[in-house]
C-alpha cells in the first residue's frame, strides 16, 4: 500500500518539477503544492458558483429538431435568459475519493442529458467518445468532434467518473459515405475539480489548479480489457474493490497489478500461475490451499502449465 502511494507521488513530483520551472534570472521558481483537502473546498465553491449562474440548452434536448446535434451548450443566466433553470437544479452528484490522498472526498457534479441505451462502461474499460473540454469561463481548451477511443484508466479521474455514468449506443450504422451513425448514444457533462483533473500536472494551455468542464457523447464501450496481457482481466486486478486500479500492488514494487505481469513478484509470470481454458474462462489455482491464489502468492512459485 505504502509503496503504491510512493509511486503516485513520484509521478506528481516529476510533474511538479517540470511544470514549476520558470526561466528567469533568478532560476527555477517552484509553485508550492496546495493542500489537497483545503483545495476541495475552494474548487467546489468555484464549481457551485458556475452551476448557480449558468444553464445549458435543455430546451433543445427536450424538443430536438431533426438536425439537432445533441451538443451541450452552456450560457450565463442573464438578460433574455434570466428565467432559465440553473444547472445546479439539474446536476447529479457522486462521491469520489482523491487518488493521491484517499481520505479526501469530492462531491463530483455531473449532468446526464441523454442517458444512452446501450452498455455502460466501467472504470477499466475503453470508451469511444466525442468530447469538449472547457474552463469555467467557457473558453475551450480541447475538443474532438471525431469519435476517439479512450482507455478510461488513462484519463483524468473526473472525466472517467463522468463518462461511466452514461451508456453507449445500441446500434452503429456504417453509412455509404463511410461515416458512422450511432443510435441511442449517451450525452453528458462533468464539472471537474482540479484534484480530479490535472492538479499541478496540467498540459500546456491549462493553468495549474484549473476547474474544468467536460461535455461528451458516449458511443461505444470495449469491456474485459487486460492491460498487462497476463490473462487476468483488469477488473479482477482491483483487489480491494475500490474501483481504482492504481492502488493494488501485491508485490509492492511500485507497479500496480493491472500493469504488472508478475503480480506477486516471485519470478514466475502471472500467466504461468493461472489456467486459461480453451473456452476462454480462467481458473486461479490455489495449490497450497492457503486461500491465496498462486499468482498472488509469492510463497508458491510453481509453474502450472
Ligand atoms: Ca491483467
Ligand atoms: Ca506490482
Ligand atoms: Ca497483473
Ligand atoms: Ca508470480
Amino acid at each position: 500500500m505504502k509503496s503504491t502511494y510512493r509511486f503516485l507521488t513520484l509521478i506528481l513530483l516529476t510533474a511538479l518539477v517540470v511544470s514549476s520551472c520558470r526561466r528567469d534570472d533568478e532560476g527555477p521558481e517552484r509553485i508550492p503544492e496546495r493542500d489537497r483537502a483545503a483545495e476541495v473546498t475552494a474548487a467546489t465553491a468555484e464549481i457551485e458558483a458556475f452551476l448557480q449562474t449558468h444553464f445549458y440548452n435543455y430546451e433543445d434536448f427536450e424538443n430536438p429538431t431533426p438536425n439537432f446535434d445533441y451538443k451541450i451548450v452552456f450560457d450565463t443566466i442573464a438578460g433574455e435568459n434570466a428565467d432559465k433553470t440553473p444547472l445546479i437544479e439539474q446536476v447529479m452528484t457522486k462521491q469520489v475519493f482523491d487518488r493521491v490522498k484517499p481520505e479526501v472526498i469530492y462531491t463530483l457534479y455531473y449532468l446526464k442529458v441523454k442517458e444512452g441505451e446501450g452498455d455502460s462502461p466501467l472504470y477499466a474499460d475503453e470508451a469511444l467518445v466525442t468530447y469538449k473540454g472547457q474552463f469555467l469561463n467557457l473558453d475551450t481548451f480541447d475538443a474532438s468532434d471525431a469519435p476517439i477511443k479512450f482507455d478510461l484508466t488513462q484519463v483524468v479521474t473526473g472525466f472517467q467518473q463522468g463518462v461511466i455514468e452514461l451508456s453507449g449506443a445500441t446500434n452503429i450504422i456504417e453509412n455509404p459515405d463511410g461515416t458512422l451513425t450511432f443510435e441511442g448514444f449517451g450525452a453528458g457533462a462533468v464539472f471537474v475539480p482540479s484534484g480530479l483533473g490535472y492538479w499541478l500536472n496540467s498540459p500546456s494551455g491549462i493553468p495549474v489548479y484549473s476547474q474544468l468542464i467536460f461535455t461528451y457523447k458516449l458511443y461505444d464501450v470495449t469491456t474485459d480489457i487486460d492491460h498487462d496481457s497476463d490473462g487476468v482481466p483488469s477488473l479482477l486486478e482491483d483487489l480491494n474493490g475500490n474501483e481504482y486500479l492504481g492502488d493494488d500492488d501485491t508485490d509492492e514494487n511500485g507497479v500496480p497489478n493491472y500493469l504488472d505481469t508478475d503480480d506477486d513478484g516471485d519470478g514466475v509470470e502471472t500467466i504461468d500461475e493461472i489456467i486459461i481454458n480453451p473456452d476462454g474462462t480462467v481458473e486461479y489455482p490455489d495449490s497450497s490451499g492457503n486461500g491465496i491464489p498462486d499468482y498472488l502468492d509469492p510463497d508458491y512459485p510453481v509453474l502450472n502449465n
